[in-house]
């Protein structure tokens, strides 16, 4: 049987690109009936700085926006990384499979880094060998991800590859990454060549998924465009990155596919299309944020919520981790 793993990071609020390119796609496969386990991956959000406080409730925020957009908890297992050790233990196994010269090929790192390479965390350049171990110390083949994480992916294939090829084993899976959709690059509204990122330091460039109505129906009028109305086909927006960005998250919001978007909207002017997209962005993210705003007044729960799932989560990957301690050759005489 399949089995779904994918996270993520707790490093800030959840944006409509996280909402678009993982969160809306993890649910649709939980509806699949295929089994799914989804994590807040707290342990990748200290990478950077967090301050404490921010990450526990950015973490029962991002699990509030789980539930709010249809994981149900009951069908999913929901945690967060560090309850279950067992990441953190293969992770430093995964750290001594992959090479240097794979990570440092990176790009997310390499973006993240800046020119200040010598200042930032070890565990920022780790950070994909950790992510390695979060999949596949449940034997996960099936990944649902934005685009920008495809890279990571290709490592986790070709550290599952050297382990098996380095102990003789046939072990762990070929992990097959799940990049679909309008939207699996949604991009900043203030530049159309920029991810739209949590941490991108102006809150114009994302839509949160805490913004109300108001503040959501603004940030779309404001948004970067041309002066250009929508032309008539596809074809038409390829030079076009801001105007590309808008009809792919109309498509997205919408279930439909961006031709079909192109098709009603020809020749409209952003004037029309803005306050269209506005409409439908409020409509589709209005009802998540109020769910999640009324989850948030019980955290006990949340947290009792993330405990269950990390016990469930436990249960998968403790015996896998165990056979890798077995293959690698370390004693477990307790
Ligand atoms: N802009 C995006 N478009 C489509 N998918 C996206 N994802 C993130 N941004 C976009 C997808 O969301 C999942 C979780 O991502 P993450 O939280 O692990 O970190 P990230 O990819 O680094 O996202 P951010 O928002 O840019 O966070 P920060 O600013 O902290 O680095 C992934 O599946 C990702 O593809």
């Amino acid at each position: 049987r399949p089995r779904i793993f994918s996270g993520i990071q707790p490093s800030g609020g959840l944006t409509l690109g996280n909402y678009l390119g993982a969160l809306k796609r993890f649910v649709e496969k939980q509806d699949e009936g295929i089994e799914t386990i989804y994590c807040l991956v707290d342990m990748h959000a200290i990478t950077v700085w967090q301050d404490p406080d921010k990450l526990r409730q950015q973490t029962r925020e991002g699990a509030a926006a789980f539930i709010a957009a249809g994981i149900d908890p009951a069908r999913s297992i929901l945690f967060n990384q560090s309850q279950v050790t067992a990441h953190a233990e293969l992770g430093w196994i995964f750290n001594c499979v992959a090479r240097m010269g794979w990570m440092s090929r990176m790009t997310q790192f390499k973006d993240k880094a800046g020119k200040n390479s010598e200042n930032v965390s070890l565990g920022l350049f780790a950070y994909p060998a950790l992510m390695a171990a979060d999949i596949l110390a449940y034997h996960a083949t099936m990944v649902p991800v934005g685009e920008d994480q495809k890279q990571h992916l290709e490592l986790t294939r070709d550290i599952a590859i050297k382990f098996n090829n380095d102990f003789g084993v046939d072990f762990f899976p070929v992990v097959k990454p799940i990049i679909e959709g309008a939207a699996t690059r949604v991009m900043s509204l203030r530049d159309g060549t920029k991810k739209m990122s949590k941490s991108d330091p102006s809150d114009q460039s994302r839509i949160n998924l805490t913004d109300d109505a108001d503040t959501i129906s603004k940030k779309i009028r404001k948004a970067k465009t041309d002066p250009e109305p929508l032309p008539d086909t596809l074809e038409g927006l390829k030079d076009r990155p801001e105007a590309r960005n808008l009809v792919n998250i109309y498509a997205a919001l919408a279930g439909h596919s961006a031709e079909q978007v192109i098709a009603d909207f020809a020749g409209a002017q952003f004037g029309t299309f803005k306050p269209a997209l506005a409409d439908l962005a409020v409509a589709k993210l209005e009802p998540i944020t109020t769910e999640m705003n009324r989850l948030m007044k019980d955290p006990a729960e949340i947290d009792r919520i993330l405990g269950e799932g990390a016990d469930r989560a436990e249960a998968i990957a403790r015996p896998i981790v165990d056979q890798v301690y077995d293959i690698v050759g370390m004693i477990r005489s307790r």
